[in-house]
C-alpha cells in the first residue's frame, strides 16, 4: 500500500484542504494564532527579551562595583537591581525558556501536526507576557523586589512597598502558566509519538521534556504553597513565618529551597536533551550510551530533590543532615559525569564537524564542568561554611547556569534556525560572538572565585577600597562588558534581516531524527503525513521515508473536514488510537489570561473586590473556551486515516489526553498541598507550642458534618458519571444537581467551624485557616465543573456515549476527596489528640 502512486489531482486537493485547516490568521488577527510554531517563537522571544533586560541590570550592579566607594547607585536601588537579576534570570528566563524550545520543537520531533492543547499553550504564553511586564516593569516605578531572589522572611515580610507582594503575586501566576506548559509537554510527549516510535526508540529530547517536566510538577507546587502562606502574612498579618507567634522563618527556607535545587537541574536537564540532539548529528553516528543516558536523566530527575539542605548548610542545622545532604550533593555528580560522558564519547568515536552549534557546545561542556569542580567543593558543608554568601558562589552559580544553560540554548538556537526560519545564521558573527562571550564570560567570573575567597560577601553595593578588591572587581567589570558585546552580536544575527539571503536545502545538518522533514519553505502543517517510525534516527536509516511522506503516504495526509487534527498513540507501544481535533486560532485565550492577569495582579495594590471581578471574568472565559472547543460531539464516530486504519475520533476516560492532563495536573496541585501538610508537621515538630496550650480549635461537629457532606458530594459526582454511562441520564443529572448541594454545604460547614479562630494570633489557627482556605477554592472549582456537566447533560454537550468531561471531573474530585479527608483529620481531630 506504501508503494502505491497517489493520484496527482487527489494529492493537489489534499495539499489544499490541509493548507486551509492549518492556514495561519494575517494581519492584527495574528495574535489569535495558537499553532505551536507561532507560540513557540513569540515565547522563546520573549523570554529572550527578559534575559536581555535582566543582563543590563547586571552591567548596572557591575558599573556600580567597578570601583570602590562608588555612589552611582543608592543602596535600595541596588537591592531592587540584583533582586529582579536573579529572580528574572530564573523564572523569566531559565526555566521558560526551555518550555518555549520545546513548544516549538517538539511536536517536529514527534511528527506530530502540533501540540495536544494548542489553545493551552497559547493561554500559557499570555499569562507569562503579563506576568513577566508586570514584575519586571516593577523596576522603573522604583519599586521592585529588593529583598534578594529567594526572599527570606523577616527581611522579606518587612520589607516597606509593594516590592515583595509583586514578587509573590507576580511570579505565581508565571508559575502556574509553567505549570500548565509542563503539563501538555508532558501529554505530548506521551500521547503524540508517531506511530511505531516506542518509547525506547523516540528521540532524547522527548525523555528529557517528560523528566523536566515531571520536575516541575513536584518543584514548583511547595513553591507555590509557600508564596501562599507567605502573602497571607504580608496582607493578613497571619504569622506563618514570624517566631513571636509560634511561626518559623525556616519554613520559607525549606519550601524555597524544595523548589529551589530541583530548579537549578530544571534548568540544567533541557540544555542536555539539546545536546543530545545536536551532537549525534555533528558526530554523524548514533548517541552512545542511549538507555545510560535515559536512567542518568530519570536518576538526576530524583535525586535533585534531595539536596535541598545544601542551600541551608548555615543555619544550625542538626549534623546528622548536615553530612547526609553533603553526601547525597556529591552523589548527584555521577549521574550527570554520565550524561556529559556519553556525549564525550560519541564525539570521539563520530567524525565530528565543527560548526557553530558544536562549538557553543564545546564551550557549554568546559564551562560546566568547571562550575562542577567548585560544585563539589561547596557542597561539603565545612568548605560551604566559609564561602558561604560570598562572591565565591556567585562565581560558581554563573559557571553552572552559563554553561548549564545560556551556552547550550545559544547551541540550540544555532541549530533549530534554519528548522524554523530557513535560513542560516552567519558562520561569521557567529564565532565573533563564541569568542567575545566566551572570553567576557572568563575574565567577568573568574577573578570573583578570588574575591569571594579574599572576603567579599555578595549583595552589597559597594566596599571600602583597601581591602585588595579593587582590581579584581575592575576585572570583572570590564569582562561583563565584553560578555555583554558577546551576546548582543548573538541578538543582532539573531533578529537581522535575512531577506535576501538564499533558503536553506531541506535537513542542512544532514540529522537523523524526523523534525527536519518539516517542507522548505515552511508549512504550518509540519508534516504532509504523519510517518511510520521504526528507527532512533529515521532519516539515516529509512531510505524512502521522507519520499513517501510527502507523497502523502502515511497517516492524516488530508484533512477532509477542515478541522486540525493530529494523531493519538499509546504511551508505551506507539500504536494509533484516536484522531484528535486540536483547536484553532482564538481571541478567548488572550482574554482569558488577561482577566486571569487581574486576579493576580489587583491584590499587589490591595485591589482586593476589582480582582474578584477580574477572577470570575478568567472563569467566564475559560467556561466558554472549554464549552466551544474541548471534548465536542464529533460529525462521525470513526475515520479513515490512512494505511486502510480507521480510528476513533472521539475518546473519553483513560483514552483521552484531557484525561491524562488533569492527572498530571493534579499530581501538581496534591504536592502543594502535601507541602501545606509538611508545614503543619514543621510546626508541630520545630516549635513546642504548636498548638499553644488552650487554644481553641475548630468546632469539631460542623468539621465532621462538612466532611462527610463533602465525601457524599464525591460518590454523587461519581455516581453520576456511571448511570450517565448506562444511559440513565435523568438520574445522572438529578445525582449532579445533589452533588453540587452537597459541595455547596460541606464547604459553609468547614468554612462556619473555624470561624472562632483568630489566624492573627498564633501560628496554629492560621494554618487551620489556610487550609480551610485552600479547600475553599478548590471546592469553588469542583462546584464549577458539577454545574458545567449539568449544563453539558442539559444542552447535548454530555452523553452516554460523549462523557469525557464527566470522566475529567470525577478525576478532579478523587484528589480532592482525599484533601478534603485529610483536612478533616488535621482540622478536627489531629490537634486535640496532641
Ligand atoms: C550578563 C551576564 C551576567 C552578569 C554580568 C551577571 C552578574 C551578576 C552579579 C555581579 C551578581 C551578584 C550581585 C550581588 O550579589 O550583589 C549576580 C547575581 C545573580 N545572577 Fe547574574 N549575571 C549574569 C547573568 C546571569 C544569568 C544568565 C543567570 C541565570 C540564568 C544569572 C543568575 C543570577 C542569580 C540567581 C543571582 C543571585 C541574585 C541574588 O543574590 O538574589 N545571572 N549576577
Ligand atoms: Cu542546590
Amino acid at each position: 500500500m506504501l508503494n502505491e502512486p497517489v493520484d496527482p489531482e487527489l494529492q493537489k486537493e489534499q495539499v489544499a484542504r490541509l493548507r486551509k485547516a492549518w492556514e495561519t490568521p494575517r494581519g492584527w488577527r495574528y495574535i489569535s494564532a495558537v499553532n505551536n510554531t507561532e507560540v513557540g517563537v513569540w515565547y522563546s522571544l520573549t523570554a529572550f527579551a527578559f534575559m536581555l533586560m535582566a543582563g543590563v541590570m547586571a552591567l548596572m550592579i557591575r558599573t556600580q562595583l567597578a570601583v570602590p566607594e562608588n555612589d552611582l547607585i543608592s543602596a535600595d536601588r541596588f537591592n531592587q537591581l540584583f533582586t529582579m537579576h536573579g529572580s528574572a534570570m530564573m523564572f523569566l528566563f531559565a526555566v521558560p525558556m526551555f518550555e518555549a524550545i520545546s513548544i516549538l520543537i517538539l511536536p517536529g520531533i514527534l511528527g506530530a501536526r502540533d501540540m495536544p492543547f494548542p489553545r493551552l499553550s497559547a493561554y500559557g504564553y499570555w499569562c507569562f507576557l503579563i506576568g513577566g511586564i508586570f514584575v519586571i516593569g516593577s523596576i522603573f516605578f522604583d519599586s521592585a523586589p529588593n529583598s534578594g531572589w529567594f526572599m527570606y522572611p523577616p527581611l522579606a515580610t518587612k520589607a516597606e512597598g509593594i516590592g515583595s507582594d509583586i514578587w509573590l503575586l507576580g511570579l505565581s501566576f508565571i508559575e502556574v502558566a509553567s505549570i500548565a506548559a509542563a503539563v501538555e509537554l508532558i501529554v505530548g510527549a506521551l500521547k503524540c509519538r508517531p506511530p511505531g516510535m516506542r518509547v525506547n526508540i523516540m528521540p532524547l529530547y522527548a525523555w528529557y521534556v517528560m523528566v523536566v517536566g515531571g520536575m516541575i510538577l513536584f518543584a514548583f507546587p511547595p513553591l507555590i504553597a509557600g508564596d501562599f502562606l507567605f502573602e497571607m502574612e504580608r496582607s493578613l498579618d497571619w504569622p506563618f513565618f514570624d517566631p513571636e507567634r509560634g511561626g518559623d522563618p525556616m519554613l520559607w527556607q525549606h519550601l524555597f529551597w524544595i523548589f529551589g535545587h530541583p530548579e537549578v537541574y530544571i534548568i540544567f536537564l533541557p540544555s542536555i536533551a539539546i545536546a543530545a540532539m545536536v551532537v549525534p548529528t555533528m558526530a554523524r553516528r548514533p548517541i552512545v550510551g542511549y538507555s545510560w543516558i535515559v536512567l542518568s536523566a530519570v536518576g538526576t530527575g530524583f535525586l535533585s530533590f534531595g539536596l535541598w539542605v545544601h542551600h541551608m548548610f548555615t543555619t544550625g542545622l542538626p549534623n546528622m543532615s548536615l553530612g547526609f545532604f553533603s553526601a547525597a550533593s556529591e552523589a548527584v555528580v555521577i549521574p550527570t559525569g554520565i550524561q556529559i560522558f556519553a556525549f564525550v564519547a560519541t564525539l570521539m568515536v563520530g567524525r565530528v564537524k565543527i560548526s557553530l552549534p558544536m562549538l557553543w557546545i564545546a564551550g557549554a561542556l568546559a564551562v560546566f564542568t568547571a562550575g562542577g569542580l567548585t560544585g563539589v567543593m561547596v557542597a561539603l558543608a565545612p568548605f560551604d561554611w566559609q564561602v558561604h554568601d560570598s562572591y565565591f558562589i556567585v562565581a560558581h552559580l554563573h559557571y553552572t547556569l552559563f554553561g548549564g544553560m545560556v551556552f547550550p540554548v545559544i547551541a540550540g538556537i544555532y541549530y533549530f534556525y534554519p528548522f524554523l526560519a530557513k535560513k542560516m545564521m552567519s558562520e561569521r558573527l557567529g564565532r565573533w560572538s563564541f569568542w567575545l562571550t566566551f572570553t567576557g564570560f572568563n575574565i567577568c567570573f573568574l577573578p570573583m572565585h578570588l574575591t569571594g575567597l579574599l572576603g567579599m560577601p555578595r549583595r552589597v553595593y559597594t566596599y571600602p577600597g583597601d581591602l585588595g578588591w579593587d582590581w579584581l572587581n575592575m576585572v570583572s567589570t570590564v569582562g561583563a562588558f565584553i560578555l555583554a558585546a558577546g551576546i548582543l552580536t548573538f541578538a543582532w544575527d539573531l533578529v537581522r534581516p535575512k531577506g535576501r539571503q538564499p533558503q536553506v536545502p531541506r535537513n542542512p545538518w544532514d540529522a537523523g531524527t524526523i523534525e527536519w522533514t518539516h517542507d522548505v519553505p515552511g508549512e504550518a502543517w509540519g508534516v504532509r503525513s504523519i510517518p511510520h517510525v521504526t528507527s532512533r534516527y529515521p532519516l539515516w536509516d529509512q531510505p524512502k521515508l521522507v519520499e513517501r511522506m510527502d507523497a502523502g503516504r502515511y497517516y492524516l495526509p488530508d484533512a477532509e473536514e477542515g478541522l486540525r487534527e493530529t494523531l493519538i498513540t499509546t504511551v508505551i507501544d506507539a500504536k494509533p488510537i484516536q484522531v484528535q481535533r486540536v483547536t484553532g486560532p482564538a481571541w478567548i485565550t488572550l482574554m482569558a489570561a488577561f482577566f486571569t492577569g487581574g486576579a493576580f495582579i489587583l491584590p499587589t495594590f490591595s485591589l482586593y473586590a476589582p480582582a474578584i471581578v477580574s477572577g470570575a471574568f478568567a472563569v467566564v472565559c475559560i467556561l466558554y473556551w472549554l464549552w466551544t472547543a474541548t471534548a465536542r460531539v464529533p460529525e462521525h464516530e470513526m475515520k479513515d486515516v490512512g494505511l486502510g486504519l480507521r480510528l476513533p475520533t472521539y475518546a473519553s476516560g483513560p483514552r483521552a489526553v484531557g484525561w491524562w492532563a488533569m492527572w498530571i495536573t493534579m499530581l501538581g496541585d496534591a504536592t502543594a498541598f502535601a507541602s501545606l501538610i509538611f508545614g503543619i508537621f514543621f510546626y508541630w515538630t520545630a516549635n513546642s507550642s504548636f498548638p499553644p496550650p488552650g487554644a481553641t480549635h475548630a468546632n469539631g461537629m460542623l468539621v465532621a458534618l462538612g466532611t462527610v457532606l463533602l465525601v457524599g458530594a464525591w460518590a454523587a459526582t461519581l455516581g453520576a458519571r456511571e448511570t450517565n454511562r448506562r444511559g440513565a441520564v435523568p438520574v445522572a443529572r438529578g445525582l449532579l444537581g445533589l452533588a453540587l448541594l452537597l459541595t455547596i454545604a460541606g464547604g459553609a460547614s468547614l468554612i462556619v467551624s473555624v470561624l472562632e479562630l483568630e489566624p492573627t494570633t498564633h501560628v496554629y489557627p492560621a494554618m487551620m485557616c489556610a487550609l480551610v482556605v485552600w479547600i475553599s477554592a478548590h471546592l469553588i472549582a469542583g462546584a464549577v465543573m458539577q454545574a458545567y456537566c449539568l449544563a453539558g447533560s442539559v444542552f447535548g454537550k454530555l452523553t452516554p456515549r460523549h462523557d469525557a468531561d464527566i470522566w475529567n471531573v470525577t478525576l478532579f474530585w478523587h484528589f480532592l476527596v482525599i484533601s478534603i479527608v485529610v483536612t478533616g483529620l488535621m482540622v478536627g481531630l489531629f490537634p486535640r489528640m496532641l
